[in-house]
């Protein structure tokens, strides 16, 4: 049941000083003016037909680019300290394309938001991506001297920085499945991209602190894997996943190994680029969406939650039985599944973890009377605090996401925003759930 934040009946419970509450976007998912950046292997995959469910493309997308300055003032009247946006590497590239970022940071400082960059969030430039993209060590080396010029020009405004978004996504999806760009279909070949992306963000580590950054995190998305019954065909299956899309992208960054038998699997001097990958980090942020149900291989392609994982997959993704509601995308809405998501890192990593994020946390649905994103988000806050109450330090919250965009491979079908955005005028139309956390905020101290 979704509370009154003024705390008529059931009140939010209060979360530390100076928790950092914000909202996350990402660049390719609602600036538009493709016409003024490079373009990007997501512009190259959506211009093929049939790439995005209902055909539509980025070019436009949310207008950010050009109506930044309503956006920010969104965000400065919700409340929030700090706002998680993603950097375009093809708009850096262009000529001209770091102004955008500042003046988009100014706008931020001057509306007292924390700017939270990302520097990668999918949208890798076609041209490193014919160069070999993320199958090539190089793309890691290039990654990093761009990490570089971002921070000296926006470094002296931004404290806190992350690296990248959700390595595991961009491996599964994009270059196993191939259901995402760059659209490649290699299956386990694609555990290089995963390497390299590591690679990529120690380097970039070393080279932000280079240039006197000193707060940064990267975006992982994890989630609590179940097996679908006690029969050890499933557990073996479940604990693959696990291996998969948890421990394999978690472990390199705060254990320096990765886990069993990946090792050898990865390209180049695996034991030195440990050593890059494992540079401390400040904090680690975790995307959180829902757990999955995993089981023995089913012999047959399955469809779940908008993706499609083939027959030949060591595992199959199930529904997770018990009358849980599900989101438009049909994702299981649980919400104390964050909180042993949480203990389990906790437990995993111990003196190993730094302080967590939520870097993102969110839902779709349709409507501009969203009571089922303020039921989930009340949900999901409540499951967060009673980790901190079982003594994970866990420092911010941020929900995906400010505004409904661009949602990959789903078109513009799929809404998270806490503002509705009409696509044929651009108008922002803030949601109930908008009003909603920006009273929950001002409750908090
Ligand atoms: O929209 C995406 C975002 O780009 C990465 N994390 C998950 C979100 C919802 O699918």
């Amino acid at each position: 049941m979704a509370s009154d934040a003024r705390g008529a009946t059931n009140p939010m419970p209060r979360f530390p000083d100076g928790f950092l509450w914000g909202v996350s976007t990402s660049a390719h998912q609602i600036e538009g003016a493709a016409d003024q950046r490079d373009p990007s292997v997501w512009d190259a995959f959506t211009a093929e037909p049939g790439r995005v469910k209902d055909n539509t493309t980025a070019a436009v997308a949310c207008d950010h680019y050009h109506r930044y300055p309503e956006d920010v003032a969104l965000l400065r009247d919700l409340g929030v300290g700090a706002y998680r946006f993603s950097i375009s590497w093809p708009r850096v590239q262009s000529p001209g394309g770091l102004d955008f970022y500042d003046r988009l940071v100014d706008e931020l400082t001057a509306a007292g938001v924390q700017p939270v960059p990302t520097l990668f969030h999918w949208d890798l430039p076609l041209s490193v991506e014919t160069e070999g993209g993320w199958l090539r060590r190089e793309t890691a080396e290039r990654f990093a001297e761009y990490a570089a010029l971002v921070a000296e020009r926006l470094g002296d405004r931004i404290s806190k920085w992350i690296t990248l978004n959700e390595p595991a996504e961009h491996t599964l999806l994009g270059h196993a499945l191939g259901t995402h760009a760059p659209g490649k279909q290699l299956m386990f070949d694609a555990l290089p991209a995963a390497h390299h992306q590591l690679l990529a963000h120690g380097l970039a580590v070393r080279a932000l602190r280079a240039a006197g950054v000193t707060d940064i995190g990267i975006a992982n998305s994890h989630g609590p894997t179940w097996p679908a019954s006690d029969e050890a065909a499933d557990v073996e299956a479940a604990g693959f996943y696990d291996v998969l899309l948890n421990q394999l992208f978690a472990d390199p960054l705060l254990l320096g190994q990765y886990p069993e038998g990946l090792g050898e699997l990865m390209p180049g001097d695996v034991a030195a680029d440990l050593k890059v990958i494992a540079e401390p980090l400040d904090w680690y942020g975790i995307n959180y969406y829902a757990p999955t149900s995993v089981g023995a291989p089913q012999g047959a392609d399955i469809e779940f939650g908008g993706y499609t994982f083939p027959a030949e997959l060591p595992f199959s993704v199930r529904e997770i039985e018990g009358g849980h509601p599900v989101t438009d995308f049909g994702w299981p809405v649980i919400p104390e599944a964050l909180t042993e998501l949480l203990t389990s890192f906790r437990d995993r990593y111990g003196d190993r973890l730094p302080p967590i994020v939520i870097t993102e946390n969110g839902c779709s649905y349709e409507g501009i009377d969203d009571q089922e994103r303020i039921a989930f988000l009340d949900g999901h806050l409540r499951a967060l605090h009673r980790a901190l109450e079982a003594g994970v330090d866990v420092r911010g919250y941020f929900v995906w996401s400010l505004l409904d965009n661009f949602e990959w491979a789903e078109g513009y079908a799929r809404r998270f925003g806490l503002v509705h955005v009409d696509y044929e005028t651009l108008k922002r139309t803030p949601k109930a759930s908008y009003g909603w956390l920006r009273d929950v905020l001002r409750a908090q101290p």
